[in-house]
């Protein structure tokens, strides 16, 4: 038995301790989409399982939770080519674990938010549906129009699968995120990570429960984000977006996960890198990021900023030595 169940709690990069507490620390005003109020899960899954459903149309839902990474992406997807979604919020939460529930897991067998449906079809990871709507909405195009563009998009986005969300995810827990969530109980937490699917996110998870910010996991992240960061930067000597001169899928990838760790107050890090700043500052600016990523909530409040007060000066010394 390890100490964290009784003294500590977890939460994901979406999991704030309660719906409510998640609206409480919004800054902005919601979007009408996200205070309607959520229709029947069960429906909507039997839709998009291709079974008899009644509605058959062309329809996009997404299943996302407001803050998450992953969803802030395909979100800004959707707003640049201005397609129209209904959007389903699963409330991931210790406490409600909606993205737990067995009809989910169907749509979503790692039990992780977004999910997109598309006619009927469930298409889990965010990476590869923002790919999906590429191929299904092309215009206005996210991927560079040449193929050695296009190769050069894709290194970018492949890291986010390799390692920047896992990476993200463990700075989060590290820094704010046990203690947050810590008020869930531990009970609540225990059976969160007995539901949850994925063995290896859920040994990072409690390794870097029990030790915070002292985890042996934490140095590894915080110079993979040095490394990656100093490469944005040293690839926009050559053209003003990651994959050229047009704003692609590589931006996308890339650009949430600086908002992540400037959410969690990290952003003095590199305020050495100045085309790393100039380019985010461009991300934040289109009318992209304000659909898929301010309307729907704030990524700080003022709890998350002591916390991350708090951190600061560990991470720091960690950047420094990497
Ligand atoms: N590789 C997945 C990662 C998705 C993911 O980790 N989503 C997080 C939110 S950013 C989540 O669902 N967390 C809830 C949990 O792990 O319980 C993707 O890109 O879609």
């Amino acid at each position: 038995m390890i100490s964290w169940w009784s003294d500590s709690g977890y939460s994901s990069d979406s999991m704030i301790l309660s719906y409510e507490l998640a609206r409480a620390i919004t800054r902005r005003p919601l979007c009408p989409a996200q205070s309607e109020p959520r229709r029947g899960l069960r429906l909507k899954l039997y839709s998009a399982m291709g079974t008899t459903a009644p509605d058959q149309s062309n329809a996009l839902e997404l299943y996302h939770f407001d803050r998450s990474s992953a969803a802030r992406k395909v979100r800004i997807a959707l707003a640049e080519k201005g397609l129209e979604w209904q959007s389903h919020i699963l409330n991931t939460s210790v406490v409600s674990r909606e993205h737990h529930q067995a009809d989910y897991l169907k749509l979503n067998p790692r039990g992780v938010v977004p999910t997109l449906i598309h006619a009927g079809k469930a298409i889990p990871e965010s990476q590869v549906i923002l790919e999906y709507l590429e191929d299904a909405f092309p215009e206005p195009p996210l991927r560079p129009v040449d193929p050695y563009g296009r190769s050069q998009m894709r290194l970018w986005t492949k890291l986010a699968d390799e390692g920047m969300h896992v990476q993200s995810r463990t700075l989060a827990i590290c820094i704010y995120m046990r203690d947050l969530n810590a008020e869930a109980g531990p009970e609540a937490v225990k059976a969160y990570y007995e539901a949850m699917p994925e063995e290896g996110r859920r040994r990072n998870d409690l390794t870097n429960i029990e030790h915070g910010l002292a985890s042996p996991l934490l140095s590894e992240a915080v110079a993979y984000f040095k490394k990656i960061f100093h490469d944005i930067d040293a690839a926009l000597a050559d053209s003003s977006w990651l994959a050229g001169a047009t704003f692609s899928l590589a931006d996308i990838s890339m650009g949430v996960y600086v908002t992540r760790l400037d959410g969690l107050g990290m952003a003095p890090l590199w305020g050495d890198l100045g085309r790393l700043i100039d380019w985010h500052q461009r991300f934040e600016s289109r009318p992209s990021y304000a659909a898929g990523v301010e309307d729907w909530g704030d990524h700080s409040s003022a709890q998350r900023d002591r916390y991350a007060a708090r951190a600061f000066p560990v991470i720091k010394t960690l950047w420094e030595a990497a």
